[in-house]
C-alpha cells in the first residue's frame, strides 16, 4: 500500500515512516495540511496515518477536508499523544476510521494496517463491481451497442459540448423495413441474427469517436453526430443505406425489395432543435415521412 503519514515534528515522521517501511509498505511524508494535499494529488494514496495536533490545521480538520475533496474511500488512521475518550469520538466523526496513541508500537501499527488493508480491498471490490453493472446498465445485450439509457446519457454530454462550442449536432433514427415480416416468416433467431448484423454495421459506419450508435428499441436504432451539420448526416445516411444494400440480407417478404432495407429520419440543431426532446422528435417525424414515402431512404 501507499501510506502518507502526517505529522509536524520531523522526528515521528521519519519514525513512523520508517516503520511503514519495515512493514512492507510505501510510506510518504508530509509536515502538515499543504504538503499532505498535494501528496495527496500527485500520488494515488490507500491509507493516511495522520496526527492530530498540528498547526493551522491540526488532523481532524484535515480529515473532513480530504473527505469532502476526494470521493473515493480510503483508510484514515489518526496517531496522536493524547488519548482522551473524547477526542477518539471527535476523530471518527471527523472521518478517521480508527486511532492510535503515541508512541505507536510497530506490531501494533502493523495490525491496524492489516485490518484496514481488509476492509479497504473489500471496498475496492465493490467499487468495481459497481463499475461494472453501470457499464452493463448501458449496454444492449443481443446487439453489444449502447441502450437507451446509453444514448441519454450520451446525448446529455454530447448536448453540452456542442452547446459550449457552439457546433452542429445531428441525429439520426433509424428503423428497419418490414421487419415484422422479416419476423414472422424467417423466425425470432433469424430476426435477432438480423438485428446483430444491422448493429455491427452501424458501429463500422461510424469513424469519428465522438459519435454514438444506440438500440434504441426493437428494430430501431440511433446514430449521433456531434459536431456535424446536416449535410453530414445526410451523406452518413445515405452511405448506411448503401451499405446494408451491400449486407444483401434477404428478406423475400418484404413489400419493396427482396433484401433488407431500413428507413432513416433525420434532424439537426441546424433546423432549429432547441433540446434533446425535440431533437428526437423532429427525427421521429422525419423517419415517418421517410415510411410513408416509400422506404429504403432519408429524409430530414
Ligand atoms: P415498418 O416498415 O413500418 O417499420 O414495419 P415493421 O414491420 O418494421 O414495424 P413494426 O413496428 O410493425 O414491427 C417491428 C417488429 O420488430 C416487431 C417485432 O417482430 C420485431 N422486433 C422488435 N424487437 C425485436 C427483437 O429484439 N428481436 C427480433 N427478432 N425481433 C424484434
Ligand atoms: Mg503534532
Ligand atoms: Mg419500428
Ligand atoms: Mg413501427
Ligand atoms: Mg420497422
Amino acid at each position: 500500500m501507499n501510506i502518507l503519514v502526517v505529522d509536524d515534528k520531523k522526528l515521528i515522521r521519519d519514525l513512523v515512516s520508517a516503520m511503514v517501511s519495515e512493514i512492507g509498505h510505501q510510506a510518504y511524508s508530509a509536515d502538515g495540511h499543504i504538503q499532505a494535499l498535494e501528496v495527496l494529488r500527485e500520488q494515488s494514496i490507500d491509507l493516511i496515518l495522520m496526527d492530530v495536533e498540528m498547526p493551522e490545521i491540526n488532523g481532524f480538520e484535515l480529515t473532513s477536508l480530504i473527505r469532502q475533496r476526494i470521493s473515493h474511500w480510503f483508510p484514515i488512521i489518526f496517531l496522536s499523544g493524547n488519548d482522551s475518550e473524547d477526542f477518539l469520538s471527535q476523530g471518527i466523526d471527523a472521518g478517521g476510521d480508527d486511532y492510535l496513541t503515541k508512541p505507536v508500537k510497530q506490531v501494533i501499527l502493523a495490525a491496524k494496517i492489516k485490518a484496514m488493508e481488509r476492509i479497504a480491498d473489500m471496498q475496492k471490490a465493490l467499487d468495481s463491481a459497481n463499475q461494472k453493472l453501470a457499464q452493463l446498465s448501458h449496454v444492449d445485450e443481443l446487439t453489444q451497442i449502447a441502450n437507451r439509457r446509453g444514448m441519454d446519457k450520451f446525448l446529455e454530454n454530447a448536448w453540452q459540448t456542442n452547446c459550449r462550442q457552439n457546433a452542429e449536432l445531428s441525429l439520426m433514427m433509424i428503423d428497419i423495413d418490414y421487419f415484422k415480416q422479416f419476423n414472422d416468416n424467417y423466425g425470432h433467431q433469424e430476426g435477432d441474427r438480423c438485428l446483430k448484423k444491422v448493429a455491427d454495421m452501424l458501429s463500422q459506419s461510424i469513424n469519428r469517436a465522438t459519435d454514438g450508435v444506440f438500440r434504441f428499441g426493437g428494430e430501431e436504432f440511433v446514430i449521433v453526430l456531434p459536431f456535424t451539420p446536416s449535410s453530414g448526416a445526410r451523406f452518413k445516411a445515405k452511405e448506411i443505406i448503401g451499405r446494408l444494400n451491400e449486407l444483401a440480407i434477404i428478406h423475400d417478404f418484404s413489400k419493396i425489395s427482396e433484401k433488407l432495407t431500413l428507413s432513416i429520419g433525420l434532424s439537426s440543431t441546424e433546423s432549429g432543435a432547441d433540446s434533446v426532446t425535440r431533437l428526437i422528435e423532429q427525427a421521429d417525424k422525419a423517419l415517418y415521412q421517410a415510411k410513408e414515402l416509400g422506404r429504403n431512404d432519408y429524409r430530414v
